[in-house]
């Protein structure tokens, strides 16, 4: 009976309509003469869940009939973006469902602007955890993620009239979030604070068990996540915190008030807002009471699982892969180890085979400021059984150690989990490569740097092969199919199909076509198009014009010194210092720029927030210039997020991914704008590498130190003082002259480029630099061999599709298999 009542499918554009109109009488029960732009876009997306929500309905099903081993990625952050065009996409309903609109009176262009981003993410990684739950989903792998449902995504970044960045509260769900379930009856307890007892169980034994402290729900909400081209479709699950009593009666009847409702506001502000720091941690405790309530809740719901498929536990690392999406998510080991234990009886070998055999981890930086330590006195107070069993795993581990390396203390201090400092602090990174069976890195050069700079002692503990590397990648989805539909239709023609879509690699046919004259126009055609679509954006939304014959050359990425967008805002005053001092027929050569910048600096971080300052106040003086012209333009654009991403990186014909050697573990921007044609100028750093070996180094700018010189330098810096290159103190000299306004304002940032050395490289790196700059405007001059080189990069691509990626995952640390949808 259920199965001939099973709700049919939308086979018609009449069918959409009737569903469409349907959602807006009912679920946002709305008269026809009151559907705005707004309530449109929303009974449009209901009708397009609909559709989800079946797939993923017959998904779970399929995933309970065959019960296989599945795989739980586990990321605080997931930058997901607007969900609407990518779902029409990957329904292959784009074409009747913007058919059905217009019919209602409306445009889809106009309804996809209407979509807030879901932006649960800082930046690389979070980004990369959306990428890699779309590739799951389409290659149909039984994949969930886990996270937080923050109430509040990364901020909104406004550029204030002094050029300075404010932050103002990014309140998301405003109108509601149609891509969000809630599932009121998925909900566990997670508790705080107390302390440990011993209790007998049933059987007589003494059992340490945590007691008292507070304790709050953790409810679920469920985002649907469709794969391309499959029925597939896969899901993220997000936990709410809620007040574990709505009050706190006693309290309340005694007349104390505040502490009533402070206990139900400290659970609701829990899962409120996301921390905005990017590589870089923060030590509070309400960011490690996140990442507890986030694994405890996950591991809660996965356990349930498995606990109805009856297998014993012996069994748990065949049924279920955790992935750690860097240490934000390290207490799970402890927490699974807990409660294995401590709630299930099993004995503390046989638990912590399971958990090592379950457990694998990401790494994403070698930046020591970014690994994640907390003091064991705050853990003591937050999760004193945790405490307990973090310095047993410990105690336990270096035994091994001992046993292993008789006597040799240095190498015991070197892994203890433990670090004896003032007050001891907890190596949340250590606990992980104990507590794992593999350990990866994000490319190449920053797998190397994993083993050789931050867990040495380990290799000789655990031996190599725990160490692997597994190169990010980006799906070909957003990033290609729907950021560029020119780009894609171009691609399909020539190719013959989309099978590209799904299967990356057949862009290298696309290499045949270099050198062809008319293919090359073509492609050259669309990313005029697309530079085009980027300058209206900029003269719509920031009243700046720019030519889209210019060159366009984009940074765009979260704002961190390392990253070195000060080298190239320097860069900047020396190119404008150049064009001061040229004649007319001088200038006649010049290749006019487009210079755009974009990304958020963490709200505390004074020297980023200061570069966003200098580039703002550059950027006035230049396009201020009218002798300057077309020749130079410097763009900031504000509140820089995937949706802009989506239209940035089309539109680029060189990229920058400048950061220090060793510094950017992968980079998935640089893929991003490669992928669409646009060359890079990069260092030799993080996936620039292997980018370069894919395309050719013919086709790619690299200059800078290499990583393993940048040790010596720093360290000869330290002694002898940094000598500034001479072009660069002559920028520096134009800024302090007040050229860029009150001069006394950029001394901090001045500084680090000499108090104490120049730790980012600026000054070694500049005159390489520059030059590289040269090579470029030269290079772009003849059209003819930069349409080559822009075909050739997107044919190179290939490797760099998540897709691939999550395979690899799958092969080397999952174990796990697709589960076909047909
Ligand atoms: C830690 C503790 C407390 C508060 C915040 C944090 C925190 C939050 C976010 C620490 C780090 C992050 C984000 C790191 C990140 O995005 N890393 C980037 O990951 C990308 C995907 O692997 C890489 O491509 C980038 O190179 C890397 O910088």
């Amino acid at each position: 009976r259920w199965k001939s009542l099973a709700p049919h499918d939308l086979a018609s554009t009449t069918d959409i309509e009737k569903s469409i109109v349907y959602h807006t009488t009912y679920t946002l029960c709305r008269h026809r003469y009151n559907v705005d732009k707004t309530a449109m876009y929303s009974a449009t997306s209901h009708s397009v869940r609909d559709l989800l929500l079946k797939e993923w309905n017959t998904t779970q099903e399929r995933l309970h009939v065959t019960n296989p081993k599945r795989c739980y990625y586990l990321s605080m952050e997931f930058l997901l973006g607007r969900a609407l065009d990518n779902a029409l996409y990957c329904l292959s309903t784009k074409k009747e469902y913007a058919e059905s609109v217009k019919a209602l009176g409306f445009s889809m262009e106009d309804l996809l602007e209407e979509e807030r981003d879901a932006a649960l993410g800082n930046g690389g990684l979070g980004r990369l955890a959306a990428c890699y739950v779309d590739s799951s989903a389409t290659l149909e792998y039984p994949v969930w993620g886990y996270g937080l449902r923050f109430k509040y995504g990364i901020f909104k970044q406004i550029i204030n009239n002094e050029g300075y960045q404010d932050e103002t509260p990014d309140y998301w769900l405003s109108h509601g979030n149609p891509w969000e379930l809630r599932r009121d009856d998925i909900k566990y307890d997670v508790q705080f604070y107390g302390y440990v007892a011993t209790k007998m169980n049933d059987a007589g034994e003494s059992r340490l068990s945590w007691e008292g402290g507070e304790k709050m729900y953790a409810v679920a909400y469920d985002m649907p996540i469709p794969g391309y081209d499959t029925k597939n479709c896969g899901n993220i699950r997000l936990w709410e915190s809620q007040p574990h009593n709505l009050f706190d009666f006693g309290a309340f009847n005694n007349g104390d008030y505040d502490k009533a409702v402070n206990d139900q506001k400290r659970a609701n502000n829990l899962t409120a807002v996301l921390y905005p720091n990017d590589n870089h941690d923060s030590g509070k405790e309400l960011r490690l009471k996140q990442e507890y309530f986030w694994v405890s809740a996950s591991l809660q719901d996965i356990i349930r699982r498995f606990k109805r498929s009856k297998r014993p536990w012996k069994e748990f690392s065949d049924q279920v892969a955790l992935q750690l999406n860097d240490t934000h998510p390290i207490m799970a080991i402890a927490e699974l180890q807990r409660l294995l234990v401590d709630v299930e009886g099993l004995a503390w070998d046989s638990a912590w085979d399971i958990v090592t055999k379950t457990f694998a981890f990401t790494n994403h930086t070698v930046l020591p400021e970014a690994l994640e330590r907390w003091s064991v006195p705050l853990m003591e107070h937050l999760l004193p059984r945790h405490m307990q069993i973090i310095y047993d795993i410990n105690l336990f581990f270096l035994q091994k150690v001992e046993k292993q390396f008789p006597g040799d203390r240095d190498l015991l201090n070197q892994v203890s989990i433990i670090e004896e400092s003032q007050p001891q602090q907890v190596r949340m990174a250590y606990l992980a490569v104990v507590g794992s069976h593999k350990v990866n890195g994000v490319a190449a050069l920053h797998s190397e740097l994993v083993k050789k700079d931050l867990f040495p002692a380990f290799i000789k503990c655990f031996g190599p092969e725990k160490f692997i590397n597994i190169t990010n990648g980006i799906t070909p989805r957003r990033w290609l199919y729907q950021a560029n539909p020119a780009l894609r239709d171009i691609i399909t023609e020539t190719l013959g199909s989309e099978k590209w879509v799904t299967h990356l690699d057949e862009l290298a046919q696309l290499k045949k076509f270099a050198d062809d004259k008319a293919f090359q126009k073509k492609w050259m055609d669309v990313k005029y198009r697309n530079k085009q679509r980027l300058a209206k954006w900029i003269s719509t939304n920031m009243g700046i014009d720019v030519s889209p014959d210019s060159l366009f050359d984009i940074q765009v990425k979260r704002i961190h010194e390392y990253k070195r967008q000060f080298l190239n805002i320097l860069g900047v005053i020396h190119r404008y210092r150049e064009l001061c001092e040229m004649n007319d027929s001088e200038r006649s050569k010049v290749t006019p720029r487009v210079v755009i910048f974009g990304g958020k600096a963490a709200p505390g971080y004074f020297v980023a927030k200061l570069v966003i300052k200098l580039i703002n106040s550059v950027a006035k003086v230049v396009n201020n210039d009218e002798s300057i012209g077309d020749l130079l333009k410097v763009v900031f654009i504000p509140d820089y997020k995937v949706s802009l991403a989506e239209i940035i990186t089309p539109a680029s014909d060189i990229s920058q991914h400048i950061s220090t050697a060793g510094t950017e573990a992968s980079g998935t921007s640089n893929m991003k704008f490669v992928l669409n044609g646009g060359l890079i100028l990069g260092t030799v750093d993080g996936a620039n590498i292997e980018i370069r070996d894919e395309i050719g180094e013919e086709n790619i700018f690299m200059f800078g130190t290499l990583a393993d010189k940048v040790p010596d330098i720093r360290h000869n810096q330290k002694f002898y003082g940094v000598l500034l290159d001479a072009n660069l103190q002559a920028v520096i000299d134009l800024i302090e002259s007040g050229a860029f306004g009150d001069a006394s304002i950029f001394n901090p940032l001045i500084d680090t480029l000499t108090y104490g050395g120049d730790y980012y490289l600026i000054s070694e790196d500049f005159d390489g630099y520059l030059k590289k700059q040269t090579e470029v405007d030269d290079t772009f001059r003849d059209k003819t061999l930069w349409a080559k080189k822009s075909i050739m990069c997107t044919a190179g691509m290939g490797f760099f599709s998540s897709d691939r990626a999550v395979r690899e995952y799958a092969d080397k640390i999952w174990n796990l298999k697709p589960i076909p949808s047909e």
